[in-house]
């Protein structure tokens, strides 16, 4: 008899903890189950971000010159772009300021993109002008002056939106 009881005791605790372990798996899997879908749904908002609209990128443009420079000694000339480089990215609207700060019978400059831009502005002493075009190609572009060759570049650089 007293066997049978420890049996009977033993059937019934194992019986329970089958039944708690139950429990705790039921209990567990909707939790699971929603964590997962909560990441399925950031997933699915990241890709379903709206594409890069573009921003206004204002740059402000003067003619420089390298200092102590003997233009006939060098065999060039001294003239520069104050800013070497311009970086914005695709979709970008750019507007750039350019003023030639030149004296009264100074010499002119340009700002020059060949292809895929192709831009050509002319600036006289004491003018500015403002250039504005979308950066709708990615790339490395040369913008130069035509009249001050070589020193008088630059580069656009129009990368993909991040
Ligand atoms: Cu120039």
């Amino acid at each position: 008899m007293a066997s049978n009881n420890v049996t009977v005791i033993i059937l019934g605790i194992s019986i329970a903890a089958i039944a708690i372990s139950i429990a705790l798996f039921a209990i567990t899997i909707p939790l699971l189950t929603s964590q997962h879908e909560s990441n399925q749904n950031a997933i699915q908002q990241n890709s379903a971000q709206t594409p890069y609209a573009g921003v206004k990128k204002e740059f402000y443009m003067f003619d420089s010159e390298i200092p102590i420079f003997n233009e006939t000694e060098m065999g060039m000339p001294h003239d520069t772009f104050s800013m070497p480089i311009m970086a914005v990215f695709k979709g970008d609207k750019v507007v750039i300021h350019f003023f030639n700060v030149e004296e009264q019978g100074g010499d002119p400059h340009s700002f020059t993109i060949y292809k895929p831009y192709n831009i050509n502005v002319i600036v006289h002493p004491h003018e500015n002008k403002t250039i504005t075009f979308v950066a709708n190609t990615t790339g490395t572009f040369t913008y130069l002056c035509t009249f001050h060759q070589p020193t008088m570049t630059g580069q656009l650089i129009v990368q993909s939106p991040p």
